[in-house]
Formats: structure tokens, C-alpha cells, sequence
């Protein structure tokens, strides 16, 4: 399988709740590095701009609310097949359908606040990754 990068967010909930370690470690657990890392407050436009892809779904101006209501962490993870790995370790988008053992099933409290963003497909993990960092803040393993 393919070395891969993908950009994940732990998100305002799960930084409140004082859980940025514990989901480290699932993703060092499953053979992801950390190639990137910067802790954020987004604005309402950082989060709109990111979400772009929702703009005309219903939950958009929540989903915007919530994104920017406190400091995020931002995230490149390198592995190979990271896009769908990091996919599984979060879990379903809602924890009330996210597998046991899954991020989302352990640390997130609705829909709403589920506590981590991945990408999902190699070109959205491209675009993301780009929106919020440059080449010099991306780290390749041997470095
Ligand atoms: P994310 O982009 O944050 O990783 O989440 P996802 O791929 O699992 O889900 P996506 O469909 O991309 O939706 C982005 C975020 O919008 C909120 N959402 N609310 N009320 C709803 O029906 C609904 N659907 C999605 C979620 O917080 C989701 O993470
Ligand atoms: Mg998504």
C-alpha cells in the first residue's frame, strides 16, 4: 500500500475535554506519524472556508459555529493507506453509530461535536492539507 498524508482536526470538544493525548496515541498506536501539527483558533471564515464542500447542506452554519468555537488541533498524518486508516480509527460521523473502539465511539458526544475531522479521499486530503499548511511545516519520517 501507498505512503499517504491526510489532514486530521481534533476539534473544539475533544480539546476542551482534555483528550489531545489520548488521540495521539490511537494514531501512533496504528503506525501513523505526526508529519504536521499546529493548534489553531479558527475564525468563522477559517471554518467556513474549510467546510466550502457543505455550504448548502442545513448543517453548515452550525457546523461553522462549532469548528470556531474554540482552539482546534491540526493535523498531517503520514502512514501508508492513511486516508482510509484514519477514516476507521475515527469512526462513523454520528459516535451514536461509530464502532466500539473508535474515536468518535469513545471521546465524541453528537453528531455535532464528534471530536475529529479526516479526510476523505485523496484529493480532499491534497486540498486540506494545502489550506492550512505550507511544505516547510510538513515533515517527512527520516527528518
Ligand atoms: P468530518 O468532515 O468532520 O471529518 O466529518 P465526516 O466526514 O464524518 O462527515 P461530513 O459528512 O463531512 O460532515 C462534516 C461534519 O458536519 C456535521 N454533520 N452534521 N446534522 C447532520 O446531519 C450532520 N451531518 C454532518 C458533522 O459534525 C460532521 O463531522
Ligand atoms: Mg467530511
Amino acid at each position: 500500500m501507498a505512503v499517504e498524508r491526510t489532514l486530521s482536526i481534533i476539534k473544539p470538544d475533544a480539546v476542551r475535554k482534555n483528550v489531545i493525548g489520548a488521540i495521539l496515541s490511537r494514531f501512533e498506536g496504528a503506525g501513523l506519524r505526526i508529519a504536521a501539527a499546529k493548534m489553531l483558533h479558527l475564525s468563522r471564515e477559517d471554518a467556513g472556508g474549510f467546510y466550502a464542500v457543505h455550504e448548502a447542506r442545513p448543517f453548515y452554519g452550525e457546523l461553522c459555529d462549532f469548528m470556531s468555537s474554540g482552539p482546534v488541533l491540526i493535523l498531517v498524518l503520514e502512514g501508508e493507506g492513511a486516508i482510509a486508516k484514519n477514516r476507521d480509527l475515527m469512526g462513523a460521523t454520528n459516535p451514536k453509530d461509530a464502532a466500539a473502539g473508535t474515536i468518535r465511539a469513545d471521546f465524541a458526544d453528537s453528531i455535532d461535536a464528534n471530536a475529529v475531522h479526516g479526510s476523505d479521499g485523496a484529493e480532499t486530503a491534497a486540498w486540506e492539507i494545502a489550506y492550512f499548511f505550507g511544505q516547510r511545516e510538513i515533515f517527512r519520517a527520516e527528518s
